[in-house]
């Protein structure tokens, strides 16, 4: 009796503890710190959501790269919880990006942001390897750029096997050595999530669904995150799956290179009208659900908000996100304007707003995320 005991003690101890366990990447030979930021956002996902911003730390609607400067400071006192970076050009070896932002100063606020404690994620908007090649006098935007649609061989182009295949691998190349120069000061690569062929329901993007085809798509995932794991032992990413708006689970996953290489579910989606909340709500809805089987991270890695509506913030998108386990929030680049100096920034519009999204329990910034200390738990 006491030896049944005991093994139906030490069993439901052993349930609890494994019910215990935190997941992990998709890389397994992904560094600690890689790990723990892992963890520590898939808790957090539970806690609240953090507040993102693309290129916050770049610059403004009124200025340009100082650097302790931020938008979001500006208007909260404290910096988002996530700061976004774009290096679309870095294929070009390129000193600056498309949004003509320095690569080095770049990388030296991704630097920053780190040693303040917040999370960092990288999107990559990188120009069309194929269409780039062809000889156009007449060319202009968006020729050879990332949404330049108008070819559909260009995935197949630059997979093994294809025209372009060297090109990409160079282009490959040049992004892993930027990835490689991200360490702190003791020499830690730092973590960060990786966002690369984003909206692919959307096709205006080169890598869109009626752009390639679904296996297509999937292998150009799979070719990319195995150069950077395998062929350059880079193992201080976080890869993010992402679509643009989707109504079903079935239409999201079209393409998705599985659960070995992802870590992370995520949807873009902007307010376009009325239908946008509902619409939201649905689709956090299967993707949170999904990833909590397949024991991912989620985001609302782009949102914006609906033209000439002063309190979006507070009665759009707050209420749906605080039904899910949504990662994190972030809205796209306050794209700097000289002529916005004179006339003040079109930031002050929703600012009284914005304060109630910060003010709110559910929302995290910099400050609430620095106490989680997400690259190193006790
Ligand atoms: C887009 C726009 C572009 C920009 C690109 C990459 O959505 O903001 O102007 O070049 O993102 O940041």
């Amino acid at each position: 009796m006491k030896t049944l005991n005991l093994i139906i003690v030490l069993t439901v101890f052993t349930l609890c503890n494994f019910g215990e366990k935190l997941p992990v990447p998709a890389d397994k030979k992904a560094t600690k710190e890689t790990v723990i930021l892992f963890q520590s956002l898939y808790e957090l996902k539970n806690k609240g959501v953090m507040y993102g911003h693309q290129d916050d730390l770049m610059y403004g609607f009124t200025w340009w790269y100082e650097k302790e400067r931020s938008d979001t400071k500006e208007l909260t006192g404290d910096y988002p919880a996530v700061a976004g970076f774009e290096l679309g050009h870095i294929e070009l070896g390129s000193e600056r990006s498309l949004d003509s932002v320095s690569f080095v100063q770049i990388a030296e606020q991704i630097k920053m942001h780190y040693s303040r404690g917040g999370v960092i994620t990288v999107s990559w908007h990188l120009n069309n390897p194929f269409t780039m090649q062809i000889r156009d006098t007449l060319s202009a935007w968006p020729h050879g750029s990332a949404w330049d649609v108008s070819s559909t061989e260009v995935v197949s182009s630059i997979l093994p096997g294809g025209k372009y295949h060297e090109l990409f691998n160079t282009w490959l190349e040049k992004l892993a050595t930027f990835f490689i120069g991200l360490k702190d000061e003791r020499g830690i690569p730092i973590p960060f999530i990786f966002r690369p062929f984003h909206e692919h329901s959307g096709s205006f993007f080169w890598w869109g669904t009626n752009i390639c085809t679904d296996q297509e798509y999937s292998a150009l995932w799979r070719y990319t995150v195995e150069f950077l794991r395998e062929k350059k032992n880079i193992h201080n990413i976080l890869y993010a799956y992402n679509t643009d708006r989707v109504t079903s689970l079935e239409q999201y996953m079209r393409g998705y290179p599985g659960d070995d290489i992802i870590d992370m579910l995520s949807l873009d989606m902007y307010d376009r009208g009325e239908q946008f909340g509902a619409e939201l709500d649905n689709a956090l809805g299967f993707i949170t659900k999904d990833a909590a089987s397949r024991n991912k991270l989620t985001a609302l890695s782009e949102t914006g908000e609906r033209r000439g509506m002063p309190d979006w913030w507070s009665s759009v998108l707050l209420p749906v996100v605080s039904k899910y386990p949504v990662g994190y929030v972030l809205t796209w680049r306050n794209t700097y304007n000289s002529k916005f100096s004179v006339s003040g920034s079109p930031f002050q519009f929703y600012q009284a707003d914005f304060k109630n999204f910060y003010n709110s329990a559910r929302t995290l910034f910099l400050k609430e995320v620095k106490e989680e200390n997400v690259y190193k738990r006790k």
